[in-house]
């Protein structure tokens, strides 16, 4: 005979597979993408009738101190396990399964993890949530919903989590008048003007992302600074945003000006080692931490395409930056930008950085942090990384990626960035002291943000994949990009094992179709000039010679590409050596940086067996082709996925299909008019002359 609670058990099985059934067989619901990888779609199934039989509540027990965070932790629980079932609340039965919450202190940054496992709670099997502080609750709730999103039993689930990294932070280019640099999906999602009385809900919404996926610091304006976001009346703006995003765990940042204290503070100076402008900014420092008191500190883009810095006054960047770090003391850090080259520097524009910050090693003082791009150019969909990291073991050095796509389409198509990311953070730097992700984990990495105010936050809805990649990456670098993929997808579009194993594929092959059909074999920088949408391989007359397109590619009538070999700019020689001798040979080198080190004939035998001409080509047309694959596989889940959003990622991915083969097209007819060579037999004819290509122009491309 069954016991009472047995009864129960099966009889709650059974109504959870018939509404299980019921739910499967729903129509599929209008979806907009603004609740991004945290719809908490109902389950289906098996995994649906598991779900309803455990029926969870939540726990924290007795003597618990409550705090915001924890408040959070318990609602964002119920909610997504409540929606998961199907329902708006999460009902208790006699076997329910009780997830305790063990959070140690309340305030706490959350580094240590947490860990979730089975656990006893007053004599009955439960699942524990344990971590040091609340914060490490509330990530581990999220962890734990996406488990459970991602089809896994409650009673399966065990998971033990750290980050790898104290700092994973994103950096807005928002600038206050709402307008984006690098932005590709409407206005800026700060809303200044209305601030501090008005705060967008939006707000919470965005923090709530945010830590669903680890992410910790906001720089909130762009790094080009506008020296009034320091005045009282942005302190009280950023600090609403602190206070809403504090219980998320998430510190606020400023960009700052280094000239602030000439345009809002009445000085006739910046030089950092004046007394005055020391005074200066230890005085603003202490208004902010009053408002503030655990503000992040400042991000600063210094002498660097036109920004003011410590060198206008023959100061170093150590000296610039350590002043900043005085005035913040041990409260906050100096985030200072190695993305520096100038116009006048003769130099190989990849090797500027390199030569002015090495010299600088252990010269920083301990809160200034170094933010070096994956790359020694400038977010190309292919760099290879950069050489000072490795090469600056004195001085913390932090990496910066572009999550907003500058040089990737901007907002066209799919170009998942998870493989590039993964790509750099896997460099071995040769330096001893292993691969990036390990020189980079005592210290950080951020991310360009790509959000906007468009509703579906990234304006295409695969530019939330790459939101979510890079908060998982900075959490857990080790994660493989796809797997990273496969569970986005998942939460955002369906668990569909047929559907997700598609979407899976076209993001993992995406962003290497860009690479073929904007810049394949190592070509970069090849982009349309100011907006740098679309190619313009030509231009070759700008007044500053490093942002010529022909300054990158070299291309004449005898060959392409930039020698950094020790014959040539000898960027070569800024890798460990065993590095740059594994890229001095172009019989060796990894072709997909062939040309970024070497210059070659057209006809050049490449080990692939074709000339490099003809590898060119077939570069290109794999590019396009790849573009074309995706847009059929995504044609063939239309009825598997909502109609809406099937629709809108249709349309971004004609949109690509239109640039890939424009880009392959233009470039073609380009380098044929220097080459003088005819395409390969049975490669595409280009469709428009090259004079076609030259005169289209845009002066209206968003994101500037
Ligand atoms: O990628 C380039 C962009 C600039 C940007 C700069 C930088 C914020 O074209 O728009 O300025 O890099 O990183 O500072």
């Amino acid at each position: 005979m069954m016991s009472g609670r047995g009864v129960v058990n099966r009889l709650a099985m059974v109504i959870a597979a018939a509404l299980g059934c019921a739910v499967a067989a729903a129509p599929l619901r209008a979806e907009d993408g603004y609740a991004l990888w945290l719809r908490h779609a109902p389950l289906e199934g098996e995994a649906l009738a598991d779900l309803r039989a455990a029926a969870p509540v939540v726990v924290a027990p007795p003597g618990e101190d409550d705090s915001p965070t924890l408040k959070i932790t318990r609602a964002e629980l119920a909610q997504g396990l409540a929606a998961m079932q199907g329902e708006t609340k999460l009902r208790a039965t006699p076997d329910s399964l009780p997830i305790v919450l063990r959070c140690g202190r309340a305030r706490g940054d959350g580094q240590s993890g947490f860990a979730i496992a089975p656990q006893a709670f007053a004599g009955r099997r439960a699942l524990a949530i344990s971590a040091p502080d609340h914060l490490g609750c509330l990530y581990a709730s999220f962890a734990l919903l996406r488990e459970v999103a991602l089809g896994r039993p409650l009673h399966a689930i065990r998971l033990g989590e750290a980050p790898a990294m104290p700092l994973r932070m994103l950096n807005h280019w928002d600038n206050p008048d709402g307008h984006v640099e690098r932005g590709y999906a409407g206005r800026s999602i700060f809303d200044w003007w209305r601030l501090p009385e008005r705060l967008d809900p939006r707000m919470i919404d965005y923090a709530r992302a945010n830590a669903s996926i680890g992410i910790n610091a906001v720089v909130v304006n762009n790094v080009n600074a506008r020296a009034f976001m320091l005045e009282p009346r942005y302190i009280a703006k950023l600090k609403r945003l602190a206070d809403a995003w504090r219980p998320y765990g998430i510190r606020v940042f400023l960009a700052a000006r280094f000239s602030a204290p000439i345009e809002i503070g009445g000085l006739a100076r910046a030089d950092p080692l004046d007394p005055a402008v020391r005074a200066w900014w230890q005085a603003k420092a202490d208004e902010i931490y009053a408002a503030i008191p655990d503000f992040g500190g400042f991000l600063v883009k210094a002498n660097s395409e036109g920004q003011p810095g410590p060198q206008d006054y023959g100061r170093s960047h150590a000296e610039g930056a350590n002043m900043l770090a005085a005035a913040l003391g041990n409260r906050g850090t100096v985030i200072w930008r190695a993305f520096v080259y100038k116009a006048e520097d003769a130099t190989d524009r990849t090797m500027q950085a390199f030569a002015e910050f090495v010299p600088l090693d252990g010269q920083f003082a301990k809160n200034v942090i170094v933010q070096v791009k994956n790359g020694p150019l400038d977010f190309q969909p292919r760099e290879p990384f950069h050489p000072l990291f490795g090469a600056m073991p004195n001085t913390r050095l932090m990496l910066e990626v572009q999550i907003t796509r500058e040089y990737l389409g901007q907002a066209s198509g799919i170009a998942y960035l998870g493989p590039l990311w993964q790509e750099v953070l896997g460099a071995d730097t040769g330096r001893g002291g292993g691969v990036v992700a390990e020189v980079i984990a005592p210290v950080g990495m951020a991310g360009v943000a790509n959000t906007g105010s468009d509703r579906n936050w990234t304006g295409t809805d695969f530019d939330q994949a790459n939101w979510y990649a890079f908060g998982r990456l900075a959490w857990q670098p080790a994660l493989s990009s796809e797997q990273i993929a496969r569970e986005w997808a998942a939460q955002t579009f369906t668990r569909d094992p047929q559907a997700l194993g598609t979407i899976t594929e076209m993001m993992r092959a995406s962003r290497e179709h860009v690479v073929n059909y904007t810049g394949p074999l190592g070509l970069a920088h090849l982009m349309g000039t100011g907006h740098h949408y679309g190619p313009a391989p030509w231009v070759c007359d700008l007044p500053r010679p490093e942002w010529n397109p022909c300054y990158y590619h070299r291309a004449d009538k005898d060959g392409i590409g930039f020698d950094r070999t020790a014959r040539g700019s000898n960027a070569l020689g800024q890798y460990a050596p065993a590095i740059a001798a594994q890229w001095a040979d172009p019989a060796s080198i990894d072709l997909r940086y062939l040309l970024w080190f070497h210059r070659l004939a057209w006809d050049a035998a490449l080990p692939t067996g074709r000339s490099l001409w003809a590898e060119l080509v077939a570069r290109y047309d794999a590019g396009v082709a790849g573009v074309d694959a995706m847009a059929a596989q995504w044609g063939r889940l239309a009825g598997a996925l909502d109609a809406a959003r099937h629709a809108a990622v249709s349309a971004d991915l004609a949109i690509q299909r239109r640039e890939a083969r424009w880009w392959r097209d233009a470039s073609l007819a380009y380098w044929q008019s220097l080459n003088g060579l005819p395409l390969p037999e049975g490669a595409a004819p280009v469709a428009e002359s090259l004079e076609a290509y030259q005169a289209r122009n845009f002066p209206e491309a968003p994101g500037q």
